[in-house]
């Protein structure tokens, strides 16, 4: 049994990504570097537990068939064998299948109900998808003076003036506290869209009509500038939705409340500065 578990654990460690990245890199291998629980759990999940379980299957799919390619080939077996049935051999076949379903379903229903129960959360935002842009309001600070957030997209231009990825970059970044969970409740004014943010380990679908809820928790000392894109095809524009996410200490935040839903000049490039660094360094 050790030296199973130890097998596993070493073949998914192979399939570790050698380079952990914050910021989505052309040709990356594996997944960006998760910031929350949720997205570790997601990655150990494939890393651990799927990636040796379909290598496996492959290796063995693949060695039974040269086997038979070569064993009973038409030359050595001039005269070709009538077998139509095995019936132990089909017990195995259909049991064995079973099991690897109940290995592989077990531990993913875990993580997709974790996704689903939301745990006692510390603030809300609702982000709702617009043809073609994002907007983020917060429920609980109106009163405060913090108004919605209409999130667009940077150009080209726009991206390399001000350092950032294009398509993935917007002019207002939805703004969080790290350390905090926070309860995400995602609609849509017009078609479906999804609201993706993978290094949170967050995917859901914007549909009209409906609410859906989701949340998140950023680990302490990620502060930084996070992104993703609309994940649900939404029309012509689909490309050209980015989603940013700055997370920010919960100090910083309650300034950025306190200031009716801003930063000072002076903190706002600060912030983002450090936030950048971070996020290139990881
Ligand atoms: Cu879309």
């Amino acid at each position: 049994m050790r030296l199973k578990t130890s097998l596993i654990t070493g073949a998914g460690l192979l399939f570790m990504p050698a380079l952990a990245t914050a910021l989505p890199v052309d040709g990356n291998m594996g997944f960006q570097d998760p910031v929350t629980s949720t997205m570790e759990q997601i990655v150990g999940f494939h890393n651990t537990w799927i990636m040796p379980i379909i290598t496996i299957i492959v290796l063995l799919v693949m060695a039974l068939m040269l086997f038979i390619m070569v064993r009973f080939r038409e030359k050595a077996n001039p005269v070709p064998s009538k077998t139509s049935h095995n019936t132990l051999i089909e017990i195995i076949w259909t049991i064995v299948p079973v099991l690897v379903l109940l290995a592989l379903v077990t531990p993913s229903m875990k993580l997709l109900y974790m996704q689903d129960d939301l745990p006692e959360t510390e603030m809300t935002i609702k982000v709702t998808g617009d043809t073609w842009y994002w907007e983020y309001s917060y429920p609980d600070l109106e009163e405060s003076g913090v108004e919605s957030i209409i999130s667009n997209p940077l150009n080209k231009e726009q991206a390399i003036a001000a350092g950032k990825p294009f398509l993935l970059a917007a002019d207002a970044p939805l703004v969080v506290p790290s350390d905090t969970k926070v309860k995400v409740l995602v609609t849509s004014r017009n078609n479906l869209h999804a609201f993706a943010v993978p290094q949170f380990g967050v995917k859901m679908d914007a549909i009209p009509g409906i609410i859906n809820e989701t949340w998140f928790e950023v680990f302490e000392g990620k502060e930084g500038t996070y992104f993703g894109q609309c994940s649900e095809l939404c029309g012509v524009n689909h490309y050209y939705m980015p989603i940013e996410v700055k997370v920010v200490s919960k100090a910083d935040f309650n300034t950025w409340v306190a200031n009716g839903g801003s930063f000072t000049q002076q903190e706002a490039s600060n912030n983002y500065g450090s936030g950048m660094t971070t996020a290139a360094q990881e």
